[in-house]
């Protein structure tokens, strides 16, 4: 039986404070930049930013970056599990999150129109309302 995925999500008192966001895929972390807390609630849809995949050793990782490293600032590890993917694509990222503060089943969509890099998606979770409507 194949070893379920991880995910981690660091919060990062950066400059700004924001919420990496990493799923373990294909030997690395994917990796989003959330700039809100993510929250267990359906209605709440969060903006994520797609960065730089990481290794998967750095999602053991909290501390602190030094200053004058990119990313400067202290790192905590704000919640980690594994995930069960339901869909993996290159736009759209279904999952389930087993972890200590999110669980269920979470949605990241990728935003076409609103920026020409195509590092803006949206991360939101799945109601279950929605699932098990007829
Ligand atoms: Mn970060």
């Amino acid at each position: 039986m194949d070893k379920k995925p991880v995910f981690v999500i660091h919060k990062h008192f950066a400059k700004n404070l924001h919420y990496d966001l990493r799923l373990e895929k294909d030997g690395v972390l994917k990796s989003w930049a959330v700039p809100k807390e993510p929250v267990n609630d359906s209605s709440v849809k969060r903006l994520a930013i797609q960065v730089a995949d990481h290794t998967l050793e750095y999602g053991g990782f909290s501390g602190e970056i030094p200053e004058g490293q990119y990313g400067a600032g202290k790192v905590e590890i704000w919640d980690t599990g594994s995930y069960s993917p339901v869909k993996f694509e290159k736009d759209e990222v279904v999952f389930d999150l087993s972890g200590k503060r999110l669980k269920g089943k979470f949605c990241l969509i990728k935003l076409k129109r609103s920026n020409p890099a195509g590092k803006n998606w949206l991360f939101f979770k799945i109601s279950k309302k929605t699932i098990d409507k007829p």
